[in-house]
This record gives structure tokens, C-alpha cells and sequence, in this order.
């Protein structure tokens, strides 16, 4: 269908602050090991991949974690979108449009998401107490530096905020999962063409 049939890559980003490696199949089972060190974290990705059918293996293997974990989480962000866009390389094909919806007792996240090549973040949480050291705030710098790493439009709304995190953010991880998946597949009626008028996405 003139895309390459394997969309899995490796990535690995070393920094004087962390060291992290990535192994994706986007076309996989949701096979997740999560490995961040941060452990509100592993189980979120870990939702992400599962219901974005991503085999994913992410491996903090260097961390500055004895400051706190910004540099840690940010670092994620990049690593995550990076690993994304080169594993879809030049975007032939994909449907570039994705959206979820992820229902938890009366909290519902949607996520939005356009592969377009610019890198754009929004949300509106604004309610769940800070957990086991994460907090909104940290949602914001992981998702911003994973969009602007993937070049992708995102727009995250979460709506029934919980005041538990842990319940927001599920929605908010596994929502995006749900839209990823979409936007990634190949759209047999485009398979051969890059999906902007402009010819490119980069
Ligand atoms: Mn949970």
C-alpha cells in the first residue's frame, strides 16, 4: 500500500539531566513496560499504550529525581513525540485527524489530536488535589513537550473534574490513547499521499 509495513522504531535522548529510551510499534497490542521511575506515571503511559494498541517500552535509565521530577517528565514529553514522528516518518497515509472520548464515574476526558507538524497544546483541568508528587501542572509540561516534539495539534477537555487526579488523568491518558490510535492509522482511501493540501507535514 506503499508504506512501509513496519511502523516501529528505537529512540534513545542522553542529556547531562536524564537518559531515556523508547521502543514503539504503533501498529502493536498495547503491550506496555514503563519504566520512568515516576510511579503515577508508568501507570498512566501505561493506559495511554494499552488503549492506543502501542507496544511501547520506555526506560528512564538516568535521572535527576534527588531535585524533583520536572526534568524527568518534560524529558518524557520529548522522548514520547519524537519517538511518534519518527516512527511515522513522513505521514503518508495516516488519517492525521484522531479524537477520544474516556468516561470515569462522572469525569469525562477528550482528547483531539492533528499530526499537522506544529506543535500546540491546551487543556482545561483545573481541579484534583496533587498525588504521589504529580499534579496538573506536570500533565501540562509532559503533554506541551510531547505535541510540540510530535508536531501535533492537541486539545485535551476534561469535563465532571473529579477532585482525585488519578480519575482525571485517567481519562485524560486513556482518551488520548483512543485518539492517537486514530490519527496513526492508515487511511486506505489516502494511502499513498501525504494527508495536507500542502503536500508536506513536517
Ligand atoms: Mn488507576
Amino acid at each position: 500500500m506503499g508504506v512501509s509495513s513496519e511502523r516501529k522504531t528505537r529512540f534513545l535522548r542522553k542529556s547531562k539531566e536524564t537518559e531515556i529510551s523508547c521502543q514503539l510499534n504503533i501498529d502493536g497490542r498495547g503491550e506496555a513496560r514503563i519504566k520512568t521511575q515516576i510511579g503515577f506515571l508508568d501507570h498512566m503511559l501505561e493506559l495511554f499504550a494499552f488503549h492506543g494498541f502501542f507496544d511501547l517500552e520506555l526506560t528512564v535509565q538516568k535521572a535527576d529525581l534527588e531535585i524533583d521530577i520536572h526534568h524527568t517528565n518534560e524529558d518524557i514529553g520529548i522522548v514520547l513525540g519524537k519517538t511518534f514522528s519518527q516512527a511515522l516518518d513522513t505521514k503518508q497515509g495516516i488519517r492525521r485527524f484522531g479524537s477520544g472520548f474516556a468516561p470515569m464515574e462522572s469525569t469525562l476526558g477528550h482528547a483531539v489530536i492533528d499530526i499537522n507538524g506544529r506543535g500546540y497544546f491546551s487543556h482545561n483541568l483545573t481541579k484534583g488535589q496533587d498525588q504521589e508528587g504529580y499534579s496538573i501542572s506536570y500533565m501540562e509540561h509532559l503533554l506541551e513537550s510531547f505535541a510540540h516534539s510530535l508536531g501535533a495539534t492537541l486539545v485535551v477537555q476534561v469535563s465532571g473534574q473529579s477532585d482525585d487526579l488519578h480519575t482525571n488523568l485517567e481519562t485524560v491518558f486513556k482518551s488520548l490513547g483512543l485518539a492517537l490510535d486514530q490519527a496513526t492509522q492508515i487511511d486506505p482511501r489516502r494511502a499513498a499521499t501525504i494527508p495536507s493540501t500542502k503536500g508536506i507535514i513536517d
